[in-house]
């Protein structure tokens, strides 16, 4: 069969104010053009996991206009998350009219199977793994079903995993690429809309097909950036010792997504660096721990709130910037907020700086309690859920305090002169962390020759 697999691409601000405001702003600016060059790891996965024997071909596409004429195919596979997923289901129709099977699969049509089935021939909930090869050898017999519930657990086990088709790169202009070392989080935040959603349990994937995978990658992009599309990377200790371990001799520059407690074992941030890791992206949610009860079940986040400073400067003096994550909008933020984020921001000495709107994507419990309380402004919003869209009513403060505030703290935050201050004061914590070490080290012969001779003249006495 020919079979293509479609990934929608484009999104990162809808609302034209925002658009405008983000587009002058340099520090907003440059990470998103970065990103927008992934390509999308879900499908290079569901292009290795397809039975030989068959011509797979991979598009990523932005405007349905352009994707005209459409491509002569016996199969189609289509991902999309939330925010696109109105154009994935008119994609889909297209090809249908034509009699050709779409299958959708992702986060989205893992939330919202019922919805998602109104659009396809059939549907994957969860991971395409332990699914995907069913459905195409279905197809193939023509028997393709409905609904395909792929793997929740054991997904980089030997009989469900396959190396993701990172050859489709070969050629593109693409500096960057994606490796999933984890899927899922235990720490269950309410609002997550990640991959905690289609998985049962943490699954860690071994070190050495991780390393197996940044080889594969390597071959058809030079001199890449990665960045691994985790939820918690370094979670499991022994794991991340392993890793950092194995990954320090690939020489290759990496970012990810962890939690506050990486900075509870100050060897392995020691050793981060090293390993190449440039910048962690940490959910710090809100700088006021008041803010943070009831986030997530075991009021984690909240008991992080008093050390994040120290987590902050843990890292950074290793060399490693922080990326920090705030959420706006949580039910306890009152429009005194944004200042206060501001000041921790510029006092902290954070990096890097995300600021996102409390979303609540379809299929979360967020979104099911906001539901309940009657606070979604619509009923179906998905367009919106870029992060930088206010879908719902705020418990403290209006949509309109919600939004300027927001616009405000972009301004404050993503003008050159912030951007540059925040990157030369990590430069600087970095330079004076290794004076200070050098200082220590000169320092320690010399403290061990004078307790040397101390403990000469007890023992003399
Ligand atoms: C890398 C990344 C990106 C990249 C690449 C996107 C891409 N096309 O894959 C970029 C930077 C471009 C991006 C953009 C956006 N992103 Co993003 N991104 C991520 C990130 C960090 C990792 C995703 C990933 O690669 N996962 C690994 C792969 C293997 O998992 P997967 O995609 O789920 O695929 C598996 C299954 O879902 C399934 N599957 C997926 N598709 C299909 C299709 C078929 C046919 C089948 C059978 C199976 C299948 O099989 C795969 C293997 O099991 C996640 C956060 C996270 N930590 O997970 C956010 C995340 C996915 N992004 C998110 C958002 C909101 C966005 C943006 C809207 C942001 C914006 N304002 O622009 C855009 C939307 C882009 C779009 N057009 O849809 C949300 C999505 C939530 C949701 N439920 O919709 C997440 C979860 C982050 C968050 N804060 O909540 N993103």
């Amino acid at each position: 069969m020919r079979i293509g697999l479609i990934a929608m691409s484009g999104v990162r601000v809808r609302t034209a104010e925002l658009a405008a405001l983000g587009v002058t702003l340099p520090g907003f600016v440059r990470r998103g053009r970065v990103i927008a060059s992934l390509p999308s790891l879900g499908l290079l996965t569901v292009a290795g996991l397809t039975p030989p024997g068959h011509e797979v071909r991979y598009f990523e596409v932005d405007d349905l206009d352009s994707f005209e004429p459409l491509p002569d195919l016996d199969l189609v596979g289509i991902s999309s998350f939330t925010a696109r997923i109105d154009a994935a289901y008119a994609l889909a129709e297209r090809f249908r009219a034509r009699g050709v099977p779409v299958v959708l699969g992702g986060l989205h049509v893992s939330l919202m199977p019922d919805e998602a089935l109104q659009h396809a021939d059939a549907i994957v909930v969860g991971g395409a793994e332990g699914a995907w090869p069913r459905v195409v050898t279905d197809a193939e017999q023509g028997t393709l079903g409905r609904v395909y519930t792929g793997a929740r657990e054991g997904v980089f086990e030997p009989d469900l995993y396959a190396t993701p088709r990172f050859d489709f790169l070969e050629g593109r202009a693409c500096n960057r690429i994606t490796v999933q070392t984890s899927r899922g989080c235990p720490r269950a935040c309410e609002f997550c809309a990640a991959s905690l959603r289609i998985t049962s349990r943490f699954n860690q994937k071994p070190v050495a097909r991780v390393i197996a995978e940044i080889r594969a990658s390597r071959r058809y992009v030079a001199e890449p950036f990665f960045e691994l599309a985790d939820d918690n990377t370094f979670l499991d200790r022994r794991w991340a010792e392993d890793f950092l371990r194995a990954v320090t001799p690939e020489g290759i520059r990496y970012f990810t997504e962890t939690d506050a407690s990486v900075a509870d074992d100050p060897r392995l941030c020691d050793r981060l660096a090293a390993s190449g890791c440039r910048q962690l992206l940490i959910g710090f949610e809100s700088p006021r721990s008041g803010d943070l009860a009831g986030l997530d079940p075991t009021d984690w986040k909240r008991r992080q709130a008093p050390r994040l400073r120290r987590v902050v400067d843990t890292l950074q003096s290793r060399g490693v910037s922080v990326n920090g994550c705030f959420i706006l909008g949580l039910d306890a933020h009152t429009p005194d907020v944004f200042v206060d984020v501001l000041d921790f921001v510029k006092s902290s000495g954070l990096a890097e700086v995300q600021y996102t709107v409390l979303t609540p994507f379809p299929g979360t419990p967020l979104h099911a309690r906001l539901r309940r309380e009657g606070r979604l402004l619509t009923d179906r919003f998905w367009d919106r859920c870029t992060l930088f869209d206010v879908t719902y009513v705020p418990k403290r403060m209006s949509v309109a305090e919600l939004e300027s505030g927001l616009r405000w703290l972009f301004a404050e935050t993503y003008t050159r002169r912030e951007t540059e201050a925040r990157l030369l004061g990590f430069v600087a914590q970095r330079r004076d962390a290794r004076v200070a070490a050098r200082r220590a080290r000169a320092a320690a012969p010399a403290a061990a020759v004078t307790s040397a001779l101390s403990a000469r003249d007890d023992a003399g006495r």
